[in-house]
């Protein structure tokens, strides 16, 4: 069971996460963010997810009571700045989870540790008409829980099996949304060098990476990110690029 009391005693934001809508089983935090209205900076958490959500209607894997699910509200985003978002989300994770474990990211929405996936992150949008009504995202971290799926086994893994310690949920997911509130009003104040930073966040800068982009197969060398967000990759005669679609995805970095 999810002691609010704790959650509440570690929260020290201005907005986020102080309307704390919290499930014991939920389909996803995600859906239920985006189809009810909610005010800005609202948290959905839930011990479980019965559809949980990865990019492209991929699946999210959950298990009850031991991991963190969640998702927040933001409404004042432009569409334009939503890769930026979700990169920053990334490195407010990072440096949380660092704390606890040594955390890198994989462009553009997963949380690795020791070169395996740790947590997931999924921004979505609700337009009305051409105007971008609300933004949310969500965000998935496997915590305490020492199993997976057959078909997850050798390429997920969780905070408990790296560092041998049952964490508190409640007290990691207080610090991950007072990070989350610093860095969103740092990007909308443009007080932040995503750019540069990029350099202490990824695990794969300057190794092969291998992204699938419709369905192809391509290698290329990571190089960064620009300052949209967008991953800059060269390619082998040298030849520089940069990838933006939300549907790309490394298959591995050597
Ligand atoms: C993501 O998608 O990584 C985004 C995950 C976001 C999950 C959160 S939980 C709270 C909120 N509510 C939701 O419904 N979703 C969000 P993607 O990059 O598409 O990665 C999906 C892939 O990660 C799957 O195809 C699996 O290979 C792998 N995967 C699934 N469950 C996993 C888990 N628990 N740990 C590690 N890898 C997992």
């Amino acid at each position: 069971m999810f002691d609010k009391n704790l959650y509440f005693a570690t929260l020290n934001t201005q907005k986020l996460g102080r309307n704390f809508l919290y499930f014991q089983s939920i389909d996803s935090t995600n859906t239920y963010a985006i189809e009810n209205k909610l005010p800005y900076g609202s948290i959905v958490f839930a011990d479980m997810q019965i559809k949980g959500k990865g990019r492209s209607n991929r699946k999210w894997s959950s298990i009850s009571d031991q991991n963190i699910y969640f998702s927040c509200v933001l409404g004042d985003i432009k569409p334009e700045n939503l890769l930026q978002l979700n990169i920053i989300i990334g490195y407010a994770v990072c440096d949380v989870l660092r704390k606890y474990a040594d955390c890198y990211l994989k462009w553009p929405n997963d949380i690795m540790v020791n070169n395996k996936k740790a947590g997931g992150i999924l921004i979505e949008t609700k337009f009305s008409g051409n105007h971008l009504e609300k933004v949310i995202f969500g965000i998935g971290i496997n915590v305490n829980n020492t199993h997976f799926e057959d078909v997850l086994k050798d390429i997920a893994t969780s905070l408990k099996i790296v560092s041998g310690k049952d964490l508190s949920r409640e007290i990691l997911l207080a610090e991950l949304v007072n990070e989350l509130e610093i860095k969103i009003e740092q990007l909308k104040n443009n007080f932040i060098d995503l750019k540069k930073l990029w350099a202490f966040y990824s695990c794969c800068l300057n190794k092969e990476i291998s992204v699938t982009v419709d369905n192809k197969k391509n290698i290329f060398i990571e190089k960064g990110i620009n300052d949209y967000g967008g991953l800059i990759v060269s390619d082998k005669s040298g030849i520089e690029r940069v990838l933006y679609s939300g549907d790309i995805g490394y298959d591995f970095c050597s």
